[in-house]
């Protein structure tokens, strides 16, 4: 297993998330990589290395924002929806608001740097299933299965996962999966992949009549055009425990060999777990043993890149007990 990180995740440290009506600490914060390494490396995963340089263009959020006079962090607070015209508008605030499809993320002055480190991680997980090793784990930081092909949010910038997928693609793979267990569902993920018919996309989450992103992963999106078939979501409700997960976990797996994937990227979130602050399963730590140790049994290599998971200690834990089931 090979571990990719980069301390640039750093530069990404908000002040403001909003959040039950008030502005806090956002919960997707830098000690939540931290964390995850130390107990990766604890657990014996020793080999960790800084991902590749890859492309890099200049961002103007920021700088326009600040030109605005604004004094706090950037956040959307206007959005293009039903009936109305999606032109780019030339002001920063509607700008913004175009391309958000939630409210609860600032851009703040380092976002994007740290952003494209994340998605660098991935890219190099990536080549290193490229370079025919079975096992790599991006330690990506901020997170990304909500950014769509043209839309942050939900702590999301750039999609590192959907990113690792198309680099296995250009590597000359003819199908990939992307597995989500993120409690959340993985809706940029599923945009970015939904009418394609080359990469298979699965999530497990949350049922959003109850939980974010809530207007998308419906147990009815299949995919269209080309990629009919090609989405599978399992909506589960509130209180769902491992016995349960892991029958859609098993499910999902059998449709990815039916599928014929060559390598799986798996979108691991430990926000899963029973006492994560904003999500409401009931996985214990060691059902991440168990996790891991069912997608290896699908007998494919494995790219996984860090989604969620809050607060608690034990998402360090977590992380490595998914990574230690994988390899066992
Ligand atoms: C990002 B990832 C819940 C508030 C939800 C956004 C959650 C983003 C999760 N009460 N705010 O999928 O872990
Ligand atoms: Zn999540």
């Amino acid at each position: 297993m090979r571990v990719i990180y980069s301390e640039d995740h750093k530069l990404r440290d908000a002040r403001t998330e909003l959040y039950a009506g008030q502005l806090v600490t956002p919960f997707e914060a830098p000690f939540r990589a931290e964390w995850i390494l130390a107990a990766v490396k604890e657990a014996g995963f020793a080999d960790v290395a800084a991902p590749d340089a890859h492309g890099l263009e200049a961002a103007t959020v920021w700088d326009r924002w600040v030109a605005a006079g604004f004094e706090g962090e950037a956040i959307a607070n206007s959005f293009p929806v039903r009936r109305t015209s999606h032109r780019v508008p030339d002001n920063i605030v509607g700008a913004i608001g175009h391309y958000a499809n939630a409210a609860d993320t600032s851009i703040t002055k380092g976002s994007y740097e740290a952003a494209i480190a994340s998605m660098r991680c991935a890219i190099t997980g990536a080549d290193w299933l490229n370079a025919g090793n079975r096992f790599a784990f991006a330690l990506c930081r901020p997170p990304g299965h909500h950014a769509g092909i043209d839309l942050f949010g939900g702590y999301c910038f750039i999609n590192n996962a959907g990113v690792a997928a198309q680099r296995l693609i250009e590597h000359g793979a003819k199908k990939i999966a992307v597995l989500d267990v993120d409690f959340h569902h993985g809706n940029g993920t599923q945009d970015l992949f939904y009418h394609r018919g080359d990469v298979f996309t699965a999530s497990l989450h949350g049922d959003p009549m109850f939980a974010f992103p809530y207007f998308l992963g419906h147990a009815d999106e299949e995919g269209e055009g080309q990629g009919t078939g090609s989405n599978r979501n399992y909506p589960m409700p509130p209180h769902t425990p491992w016995q349960v997960w892991s029958s859609a976990l098993a499910d999902a797996l059998a449709r990815i060999k039916a599928f014929g994937a060559e390598a799986i990227v798996v979108a691991l979130g430990v926000d899963t777990f029973e006492r994560d602050p904003i999500s409401f399963f009931q996985l214990k730590s060691e059902d991440f043993i168990r996790m891991g140790e069912m997608i290896s049994a699908a007998g494919l290599p494995v790219v996984t890149c860090m989604e969620g998971g809050y607060g608690v200690p034990e998402i360090g834990l977590n992380v490595a007990n998914v990574l230690k089931g994988l390899e066992a």
